[in-house]
């Protein structure tokens, strides 16, 4: 009798599984920064979401297994519709790609006739093709200071991002209110006595957290560009690390010697006001290995993405991809 596959049980041994699965499919295995430690090291390619998208599409693979969240699948798909994208839970979301639901951004966009629209990859596809641009953390300010000074842009969905941007750029955005619920939440307090505790330390900012939090940063900046500045930082320094703390994973292979201090949450009502755990993406870590290697074994869940779609939202995607 021929189990359904989704009876599958699980071998003793996932991680060789899924490389001779990998193998024997032809399959390539991109992960983000923020995934867990496990599934990076399963991975082809470990990046931010400008160089997974860039694997994407130059990608040789029958099969593109993307192990981040939702937006990000899409993305793989819309640069590679020829090739099949799994990502190992259909459910891995982004509170910034809901935070703007496909009808009410194209009211936004109409309300505001005349703006050229940047956004932040983070969204739906169906947000996307209502966009001129897409941009990533790594290029927002190139893509923005790219475009004729005169021109209005409406920049979406991080307010937070969007701010960082205007402050960069000194350009007048029109921001949509979104934000991530890790980054919004990183508290400047715990911060402060952090970068006390710990004389010297190399503050590593992201932009998706508010002024308050980047003005704490010794480095503002991507996921990318955070990791080049513990490449290029000292070998035993502490790096306090304002981020999801899935990138540390990465940074410690750069620098095994160096102390990684991971910067917590502000939680109202919790006994000092702050908490560790809640620094981590609920939606990149629905992702394991056990789901990475089932979807590998029966071929689901697969994005799919109507072929309109795909063709309206692939030129802001590829203008992201040729601004470095
Ligand atoms: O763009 C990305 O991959 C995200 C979500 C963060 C970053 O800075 O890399």
């Amino acid at each position: 009798m021929i189990l359904p596959l989704s009876r599958l049980t699980p071998p003793v041994d996932l991680a060789a599984e899924i490389q001779r699965l990998k193998k024997a499919k032809n399959a390539v295995i991109l992960a983000h920064y923020y995934q867990a430690d496990e599934i990076q090291d399963q991975a082809d390619f470990i990046g931010d979401s400008l160089q997974l998208a860039r694997e994407a599409a130059n990608s040789k693979a029958d099969i593109i297994v993307f192990c981040g969240v939702h937006f990000m699948a899409e993305t793989a798909k819309i640069l590679s519709p020829q090739r099949q994208v799994l990502l190992p839970d259909l459910a891995a979301g982004c509170s910034l790609a809901d935070s703007a639901p496909a009808k009410e951004f194209a009211a936004f966009v109409a309300a505001h006739p005349g703006h050229v629209v940047v956004t932040y990859v983070n969204s739906s596809a169906a947000v996307k093709a209502l966009s001129d641009y897409c941009v990533t953390s790594s290029n927002a300010v190139a893509v923005v200071e790219s475009i004729p000074k005169d021109q209005p842009i409406i920049f979406a969905p991080d307010r937070f991002l969007g701010d960082y941007v205007r402050q960069k750029t000194g350009r007048d955005l029109v921001l949509w209110e979104g934000s991530c619920e890790i980054h919004e939440l990183f508290s400047a307090q715990a911060i402060i006595d952090l970068k006390q505790a710990n004389p010297g330390c190399i503050t590593l900012v992201h932009p998706e957290c508010p002024a308050t939090v980047r003005d704490l940063g010794d480095v503002v900046g991507s996921t990318k560009a955070l990791l080049e500045a513990v490449k290029k930082g000292a070998a035993d320094g502490t790096y306090l690390v304002v981020t999801e703390p899935g990138i540390i994973h990465q940074m410690r292979r750069a620098q095994p010697k160096a102390r990684f201090l991971e910067a917590p949450a502000s939680v109202k009502g919790s006994k000092d006001g702050s908490c560790t755990s809640c620094n981590t993406c609920p939606h990149m870590r629905l992702n394991t290995l056990e789901k990475l290697w089932r979807c590998l074994a029966e071929g689901r869940p697969e994005i799919t993405l109507d072929a309109t779609l795909i063709e309206r939202a692939r030129l802001p995607i590829e203008r992201m991809l040729a601004v470095g």
